[in-house]
């Protein structure tokens, strides 16, 4: 394809909503730190993340002869009124695979008429597939990895979503930010490790790699069990996904709201507060959480979140009145009897730490009693204890 097609083409892309449109030789050097990664367990139970690790690691092996990776951008910056707790900003809108997905389908048209492609010659992923999408990101230009693991976008921050299709055609390849070193961690982070510092939990184990075992957005996305009780506390005000270590970026002074072509904007669930979670019914769950992303925790595991939520927002001693205290009390109690061990066992703990000891032994004396299941059981064994320090607000 010559250079004033691939600009052609570039422009068709920008119309259908994304925001960068940038091109990757297929042939670019991976980087098999994603092997050292899974082999040191940092992906926890994230087991397809190892299953598709050779294909991830190798374009051919997902689509045998590609020689362009085309990297798209979404930017989803909600503007700075819109803050990132209870849940973090990706999430305020419409899941974005469902969104993103109708564009992707357009631009499969837009190569089959423009590179006289067959819907066979290419393959397009956003976020679910076997590609490791940052790293394509880097080698094409559209940003560098910062140290917080992200892909940080000179013109949108840390703000951007990213999708690729693998293509059977050669499109020149755009230029990376530094040629000899794109995918260098930290490319233009120079000094600064605010990210590393600003994470609650110190899931850092290194600049730019994120251990999922210790990180809350894992937690509170992907993780279908207990949450380590040790890490609880520091999970402050989130319910949903974590945008601290990228919140805190100086590079962000570069973003600016999106046009939310491919999204659907539902910045109203920012304003959810954490009473209105805890009492959430499936019907109220269904009507206010439908086609979003918080569907992937399903009921259960957003109650569970909230728990942990509302567990440090009144932990006693802390801001609050007296009314909402009795309310949260009220609601925590009534799930400490939920069917779900998992919103059980949470529940526990978020008495524990509202009511304090005395309180708490007191409201929990005749649910421990009926309580048989071990996990749960545990739970209030454990909060029986001094409440533990939170280190994030
Ligand atoms: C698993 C996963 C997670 C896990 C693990 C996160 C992590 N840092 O690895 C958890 C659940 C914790 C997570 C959290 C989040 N995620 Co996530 N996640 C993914 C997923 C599915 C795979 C990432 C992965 O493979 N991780 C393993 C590490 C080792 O790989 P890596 O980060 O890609 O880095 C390697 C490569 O870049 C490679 N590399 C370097 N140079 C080159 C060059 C080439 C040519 C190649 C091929 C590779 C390569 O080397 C790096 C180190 O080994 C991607 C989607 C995808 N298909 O890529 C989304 C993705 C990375 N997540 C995304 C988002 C938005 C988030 C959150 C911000 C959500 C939130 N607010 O809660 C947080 C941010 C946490 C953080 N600081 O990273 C976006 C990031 C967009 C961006 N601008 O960077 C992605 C790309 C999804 C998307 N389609 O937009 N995520
Ligand atoms: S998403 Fe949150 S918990 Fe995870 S690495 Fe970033 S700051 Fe830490
Ligand atoms: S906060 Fe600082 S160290 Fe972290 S990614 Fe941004 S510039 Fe790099």
């Amino acid at each position: 394809m010559s250079e004033s097609l691939r600009e052609t083409l570039r422009g068709r892309l920008h119309a259908l909503g994304f925001d960068v449109v940038r091109f990757a030789s297929a042939a670019a050097a991976g980087d098999p730190g994603l092997r050292d990664w899974l082999a040191a367990g940092h992906h926890a139970d994230m087991d397809w993340l190892a299953r598709t690790a050779e294909l991830r690691l190798d374009p051919q092996q997902v689509l045998p002869g590609a020689r362009t990776v085309i990297v798209l951008g979404v930017n989803y910056w909600p503007g700075a009124a819109i803050g990132g707790e209870p849940f973090a900003r990706y999430a305020l809108h419409s899941d974005y695979h469902d969104t993103i997905k109708p564009g992707l389908v357009a631009a499969g048209r837009v190569l089959e008429e423009l590179g006289g492609l067959g819907a066979m010659d290419y393959r397009y992923y956003v976020d679910a597939g076997p590609v490791q999408e940052r790293g394509w990101a880097a080698a094409a230009g559209v940003g560098f990895r910062g140290k917080n693991g992200n892909l940080i976008s000179r013109e949108f921050g840390n703000w951007m979503l990213l999708a690729a299709i693998l293509v059977r055609a050669q499109v020149p390849a755009d230029a990376p930010l530094a040629a000899q070193d794109s995918g260098r961690t930290g490319l233009h982070c120079g000094k600064c490790r605010r990210c590393l510092d600003a994470c609650p939990t110190a899931a850092f184990p290194a600049p730019g790699l994120v251990d999922a075992r210790r990180c809350i957005s894992y937690h509170t996305i992907e993780n279908r069990g207990f949450v380590p009780r040790e890490l609880r506390a520091a999970f402050g005000a989130r319910v949903f996904g974590c945008d601290e270590c990228l919140a805190v970026c100086p590079w962000n002074r570069f973003a600016q709201a999106g046009r939310s072509a491919l999204l659907a904007r539902r910045h109203d669930l920012a304003a959810l507060g954490l009473l209105e979670l805890l009492r959430l019914t499936p019907e109220r769950y269904r009507e206010l959480f439908k086609g979003t992303a918080m569907k992937r925790t399903k009921l259960t595991g957003l109650l569970r979140n909230a728990c942990i939520a509302a567990g440090n927002v009144w932990q006693s001693g802390a801001a609050g009145s007296a009314q909402e205290r009795a309310e949260v009390s009220a609601e925590l109690l009534r799930l400490v009897r939920h069917e779900s061990p998992i919103v059980r066992g949470h529940a526990v703990w978020a008495v524990w730490r509202v009511l304090g000891a005395a309180a708490g032994a007191a409201a929990l004396t005749a649910t421990r009693a009926d309580e048989v299941d071990p996990a749960v059981l545990d739970e209030y064994d454990a909060g029986a204890g001094p409440v533990p320090e939170s280190r994030a607000g």
